[in-house]
């Protein structure tokens, strides 16, 4: 019986788990960095300990001060939550070695997946579709070229230990190829300490769709439909959907079943995710599977009423899956949007800084994954993502108009936030229409940047401007001088409009 789990991460996804946890009557341990003794999982855990200076290459990615802080306050299992040490075949080893129990798959499937080209391997032996391609290491300038020409240009060269799009490079013509795979093979011995790189056909326009698993010890495995998750920037994600707009009954069944076997394949235990990529002949091949929970995990539960982290515990203890395939229906429709402190207009570059206040969106249908708080500092040294505004609707567009309702109510000021970018998506029509694929944010950026008077005031212009508006407001010449005369208020609202500092 897991007793107490030690969550080795930090900012939402820490909340996150503590918050399965407690509901489960489990106790747990907060790990944070000197850069994160204010953090709200520190004191929201049982317990917390702290595992080194800010900088994580010192503290949330030392393994042995993880484990360290797992034998102090006698912990019985890890979770690793997303990035730092959740796809670390090293870390998992080493908690199965201490007697420590990780909550994700074993090493091997780890191992497995982290190798592009032994994963593309794999899937092929499980008659998984992949993108057509080479099954090893590019040596020679002439296999390279003999490999090219059977698949035909363009061509993605793509590093084996890669993943998330580094070490990629597009190739256009045979020209260009050997100088490709050399950059690449360069970026990725930097990147990664291997310089093993393959070819894939390109796949023009993709579409990015990944399918949730979950795998219990016996054998049992299913999957939770997909989530879409084509608008992304610079490879991250920005908004998760699901239903994906271009998902049919039968091909959710067909790709559902194909990331099943892409499990199976890799005696996979956990919460996992197939990744896709869709053509525009609704043609998929598997790209790559996360051994991890992922950041866009709540629109899943949202329409399906399961709790993922509970599961995944469940799961680690060795409980049998309860939910069966057949039971598993989406009801609605359910979007994320990931809110970060970041200067769109400054090629969104991280805006660190104190929140001076913040007003998180409520009201029906609403989730807010985040963990700052009203004279939080967000560090420096971590990721710019604060919260993730997720809803849930009857259908996509009542989704999408209860999605721009929350980002109308969500209101941070002191740092800067892509709230605006992402109202400004909310209306572009081929979101709309759900006719997207992955190109969308570069398709649209140009509009998505432009600013209109509002955006133009700064925050801080805001603040000021809005204690005036107060000041007048209450001013007795200004109040109203019967029960239903609002005329005076509604002169202001005006005004406020007209000058743009209302967002009305
Ligand atoms: C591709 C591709 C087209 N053809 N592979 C980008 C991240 C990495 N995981 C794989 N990526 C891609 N691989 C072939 N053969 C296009 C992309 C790609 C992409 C994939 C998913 C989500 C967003 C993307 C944005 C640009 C390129």
């Amino acid at each position: 019986m897991i007793k107490k789990i030690l969550i080795a991460n930090r900012g939402e996804i820490a909340m996150r788990i503590i918050r399965s946890a407690r509901e489960m009557g489990i106790k747990t341990v907060a790990v944070f960095s000197e850069a994160d003794r204010t953090s709200k999982h520190v004191s929201f855990a049982d317990e917390a300990v702290c595992i080194g200076p800010a900088p994580s290459k010192e503290s949330y990615l030392v393994i042995d001060n993880v484990i360290d802080a797992c034998k102090q306050t006698k912990a019985d299992a890890v979770h690793p939550g997303y990035g730092f040490l959740s796809e670390n075949e090293t870390f998992a080893k080493r908690c199965k070695q201490e007697k420590i129990i990780f909550i994700g798959p074993k090493p091997d499937a780890i191992k497995k997946m982290g190798d592009k080209i032994t994963a593309r391997k794999t899937m092929i032996e499980a008659g998984v579709p992949v993108v057509p391609g080479t099954k090893e290491n590019l040596t020679t300038r002439k296999k390279a070229e003999e490999a090219a020409k059977k698949i035909g240009y363009p061509i993605m060269v793509k590093a084996s230990s890669g993943g998330g799009g580094k070490g990629m490079r597009l190739v256009n013509s045979h020209k260009n190829l050997w100088e490709a795979v050399k950059a690449a093979k360069s970026e990725a011995l930097s990147s990664f300490g291997d310089d093993t790189v393959y070819l894939e056909k390109y796949i023009k326009s993709p579409h990015h769709i990944e399918f949730q698993i979950l795998a219990d010890k016996f054998g049992n495995t299913i999957h939770l439909c997909e989530r879409e998750c084509s608008i992304q920037r610079r490879h991250q994600k920005i908004i998760e959907e699901t239903p994906s707009p271009l998902m049919t009954p039968e091909l959710r069944d067909e790709m559902g079943q194909a990331a099943i076997n892409a499990a199976k394949s890799v005696k996979y235990v956990g919460a996992g995710t197939v990744e896709f990529l869709v053509d525009n002949k609704l043609n998929y091949y598997f790209l790559e599977m996360n051994t991890r929970l992922q950041v866009e995990h709540p629109i899943t539960e949202k329409v399906l009423g399961i709790d993922l982290v509970k599961e995944q515990i469940k799961i680690a203890d060795g409980k049998k899956l309860t939910h069966k395939q057949s039971n598993i229906v989406q009801r609605g429709h359910a979007i994320e949007c990931r809110i970060c402190a970041e200067d769109t207009h400054n090629n969104f570059m991280p805006s660190p800084g104190v929140i001076k206040h913040i007003t998180e969106p409520k009201g029906i249908g609403v989730r807010v994954d985040s963990y700052v708080y009203d004279g939080y500092e967000i560090p420096v040294h971590y990721d710019s993502m604060i919260s993730k505004l997720i809803i849930r609707a009857a259908n996509r567009k009542y989704a999408i108009e209860r999605m721009k309702r929350v980002l109308y109510e969500y209101r941070i000021s002191g740092v800067k936030t892509n709230l605006g970018f992402l109202q400004k998506i909310m209306d572009i029509k081929d979101f709309v229409s759900g006719k997207y694929d992955t190109h969308f944010i570069e398709k649209h950026l140009n509009t998505l940047l432009k600013t209109t008077r509002a955006t133009k005031v700064l925050t801080e212009d805001m603040a000021i401007i809005a204690a005036y508006f107060d000041y007048i407001i209450n001013l007795e010449e200004n109040k109203p001088k019967t029960s239903g005369d609002t005329r005076a208020i509604n002169r202001w609202k005006e005004f406020g409009k007209r000058k743009g500092v209302l967002r009305i």
